[in-house]
């Protein structure tokens, strides 16, 4: 399908990198614009793939080009002040030919946390296609101001988009690597993911059951939350072993039916972008990608039935993305509105107290200015 790509602040800025990246790599369209938002003209700077033109800064009347260092409030107003300017950014770049919109944004932050909801609900308003979220949750270490952004934008954001994805960076940093360190590996796998489920409907080739963008809408339709599985294997390693065990075959070459029903199964049990209990899913999608030879209608079917007992929605669909390039089979399991998510009740909390502490603290220096005040009074004129 064809997406026109928002990413907001610095982590939406480069993830939205990541996936113009993705595309030309594999030379696959599907990213028919990207467009990177931020308050901050260095984070601006900093990008490397998207072209000068569709870098937009915005809020410099109040920030001067300097970021709002994680105040997502003042995020969500620059998003309010500026909406014009940002709709009409988008609109110059031309929508006819989207199938939809992707707005990315970490949530830990202030600028995309606060503004992407804000955008989404003007795109929501102004469009008919569909506006899905990315959002990318702060690590746990990175403190509770970014727990308490995070939460807060996650409970607007899910409301103002038809399907909001959820990735987080906690699951998917690596033991001694620090967070920025794991950026870019982290990225890669975001893409990889995604590309695969956007990338689907457009693919250049004949296959069984081509997946095309009305299946992965569908699946997406009804909202709420969701999270992707993902495996994949070189389909050269078999023949590679085969040589060296000989034709008698202690190794036999996987056949297309058991090696889709076993990456489908490996994508279900594997890391999930946001972990949570998948048979709380509403509705699933299956796509398997790789060379048309290798890919199974039959695999496809049986690991359908598999998915369909698992969840607790009965909308499972699923088909391929063949690709003539790659020496890999990969399949992707999309599940949409899964209700528990563990990593959100946390953040809740964390917010929550977050919360209550910025409250006592401010009601502690009401306090000190109340009996400041108090003494005031009782200071007598001079004269
Ligand atoms: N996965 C991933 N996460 C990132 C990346 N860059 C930043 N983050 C995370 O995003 C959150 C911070 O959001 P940023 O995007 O830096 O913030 P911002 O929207 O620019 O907002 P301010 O700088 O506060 O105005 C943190 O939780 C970071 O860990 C990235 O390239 N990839
Ligand atoms: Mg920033």
């Amino acid at each position: 399908m064809r997406i026109f790509v928002i990413g907001y602040g610095q982590a939406g800025g480069r993830v939205a990198e990541s996936f113009v990246e993705y595309a030309k790599k594999t030379g696959q369209d599907f990213v028919v614009r990207a467009l990177a938002v931020n308050t901050a003209r260095s984070d601006l700077m900093g990008l490397k793939i998207i072209p000068m033109e569709d870098r937009l800064l915005v809020g410099e009347s109040l920030t001067k080009g300097h970021g709002i260092g994680a105040d997502n409030e003042l995020g969500a107003k620059v998003a309010t002040d500026e909406i014009y300017t940002i709709q009409s950014a988008i609109d110059k770049r031309g929508t006819h030919q989207i199938d939809a919109f992707l707005i990315i944004a970490g949530l830990g932050g202030g600028t995309g946390s606060g503004g992407a909801p804000v955008l989404a609900r003007r795109l929501k308003k102004l469009y008919e296609e569909p506006v899905y979220g990315l959002g990318i949750l702060p690590s746990e270490d990175e403190g509770s101001l970014y727990s308490l952004n995070a939460a807060r934008s996650l409970m607007t954001f899910v409301n103002e988009v038809d399907n909001f994805f959820l990735f987080d960076n906690d699951a998917w940093k690596k033991g001694g690597e620090s967070i920025k360190e794991a950026f870019e590996d982290i990225n890669e796998e975001i893409v990889r993911r995604f590309g695969i489920l956007f990338g689907a409907g457009e693919a250049n080739e004949v296959g069984q059951m081509v997946v095309d963008a009305a299946e992965v809408i569908n699946t997406l339709k009804g909202g709420g939350i969701s999270t992707i599985g993902y495996a994949a294997e070189e389909i050269e390693s078999v023949g590679f072993l085969k040589k060296f065990f000989g034709k008698k075959g202690i190794v036999e070459k996987l056949d297309s039916v058991t090696r889709i029903t076993a990456l489908v199964r490996r994508a279900v049990a594997g890391r999930l972008t946001i972990p949570c209990d998948v048979t709380t899913a509403e509705k699933a999608l299956i796509i398997a990608a790789g060379p048309p030879k290798e890919l199974s209608r039959k695999g496809i079917e049986k690991s359908k039935v598999r998915i369909e007992e698992m969840i607790r929605g009965t909308e499972v669909r699923g088909g391929d993305y063949p690709l003539v390039k790659g020496d890999h089979v990969a399949t992707v399991v999309l599940f949409s509105g899964v209700s528990d998510v563990p990593r959100i009740k946390e953040l809740q909390e964390i917010g929550a107290e977050a919360q209550e502490r910025i409250k006592e603290v401010s009601s502690e220096k009401e306090k000190e200015y109340q009996e400041l005040m108090d003494t005031n009074e009782t200071i007598k004129p001079l004269f």
